[in-house]
């Protein structure tokens, strides 16, 4: 019998059927992150990384143009089972001639990368850019009170529904369309009210750009703090719950973005109570919000058993989010993007009795049976997936090799 078969048996005697849990998982898209490749920089400015994030590191064989990005996510995903997304910023246009400006960005200046998706039949994601860019003044965008400033930023998020509207349209696949300011104070502010309200009004001008809501989901992501940032954000969690539940758009949750006690594996079930869909970018934040990769620990695994538990895999748009520079970029995207596959199967692994005993109060049972399942043949099962997807367990050695001909010549 083979280990998969062994693994089956084991899991049945638990009262899981690991044939549906692999059948769950290869429908599920997680939506990739461009900006690991190149640690968050972009095409489209020579500003260096701004808005309060840091990518840290100078692992040789950062993506350059256009042309290597698209390499190296093409050898990711050649290493990454399931279904797949990419997801954009803004500052990723390829123009051909002149840079008009991110006020005045238009769906041609990504249509390279609506081919680059329609190749490989893959959906697109969408991000404004509100940072790395001159037009940021005191770390203030939409937010802020000089009215050109502002007013740029307003024209940059318009431009981005409508660029977000022709990926639907172009890939067929709905497009998420995720609104991250990182507009705030380092120091005790003598007003909190006024950047928000002008916020408010900034997102309200964006919004009044009408676009197909079956085909464009906007999201709002909140954030705590951020490198010089660190005593006020005008997203905040209030703020962009908020705002999103008064306008009808999907909140976004990164769990790099609260305080470290606090988990968004906590979040989500009551955000699934007043929201038909929510968001999610799945990073890992050591100490702060450090954006290191994702790897198969309990946090991961919590939320993706929020996930799966409350039967939502269909309300909850993944995405991940984290940049390390200090590492193989390639190999960062597989681990990551790999970590959030496998704590979705982890999760889809679980017993439905658990919520049962929870009930009974038999907590003794809850405790000794959760812990049982941890020891359980997961990774044969992992492996079953691995292989059904055609995609080898050992990304290393391809990694390695990918490095030695063409990253350190860079
Ligand atoms: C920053 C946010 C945001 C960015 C990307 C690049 O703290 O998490 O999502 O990481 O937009
Ligand atoms: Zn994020």
């Amino acid at each position: 019998m083979s280990r998969f078969e062994e693994a089956k048996k084991i899991y049945a005697s638990l009262g899981v059927d690991p044939e549906k849990a692999l059948d769950a998982l290869k429908d599920v898209a997680v939506s990739v992150h461009c900006w690991q490749g190149d640690d968050v920089i972009g095409f489209d400015c020579k500003e260096s990384l701004s808005g309060g994030i840091q990518a840290t590191g100078n692992y040789p064989g950062r993506a350059r143009n256009p042309e290597e990005l698209m390499a190296d996510i093409d050898k990711a995903f050649s290493l990454i089972p399931g279904k797949k997304k990419l997801n954009l910023h803004a500052s990723y246009a390829i123009f051909d001639g002149e840079n008009p400006g991110r006020d005045k960005l238009e769906p041609k200046h990504f249509e390279k990368w609506v081919k680059f998706a329609k190749e490989r039949n893959i959906g697109l994601d969408f991000n404004p850019t509100f940072f790395s860019h001159p037009m940021v003044k005191d770390n203030l965008t939409l937010s802020s009170p000089d009215e050109k400033v502002r007013a740029y930023w307003v024209e940059h998020g318009k431009a981005c529904v409508k660029i977000s509207e022709y990926f639907a349209q172009e890939t067929g696949y709905p497009c998420l369309l995720n609104i991250w300011i990182p507009d705030g104070y380092k120091d005790i502010p003598a007003d909190r009210l006024g950047p928000r309200a002008r916020f408010k009004k900034s997102l309200d001008e964006i919004l009044s750009v009408p676009y197909d809501k079956s085909k464009v989901y906007v999201t709002l992501e909140s954030k705590v703090f951020g490198i010089g940032l660190e005593s006020y954000t005008v997203g905040s969690a209030e703020f962009c719950l908020s705002y999103s539940a008064k306008k009808g758009i999907t909140p976004l949750m990164d769990n790099g973005h609260y305080h470290p006690t606090e988990m968004v594996s906590d979040k989500i079930s009551s955000l699934l109570l007043f929201n038909e869909k929510i968001a999610l970018h799945i990073t890992r934040a050591v100490r702060w919000d450090s954006d290191h990769v994702i790897l198969f620990d309990d946090e991961t695994r919590e939320i993706a058993k929020e996930i799966v538990r409350n039967d939502a895999l269909d309300r909850v748009f993944i995405a991940t989010d984290y940049f390390d520079a200090s590492i193989n970029r390639i190999s960062a995207w597989i681990t990551g993007v790999r970590n959030v596959q496998k704590s979705l199967l982890f999760a889809l692994l679980e017993p439905k009795s658990f919520k049962e005993l929870q009930e009974k109060s038999d907590f003794t049972s809850l405790m000794v049976l959760s812990e049982e399942l941890k020891t359980a043949p997961f990774g044969d099962i992992w492996n079953e997936f691995l292989s059904r997807e055609g995609v080898s367990r050992d990304y290393l050695s391809e990694i390695k090799e990918y490095e030695k001909k063409v990253l350190v010549n860079r």
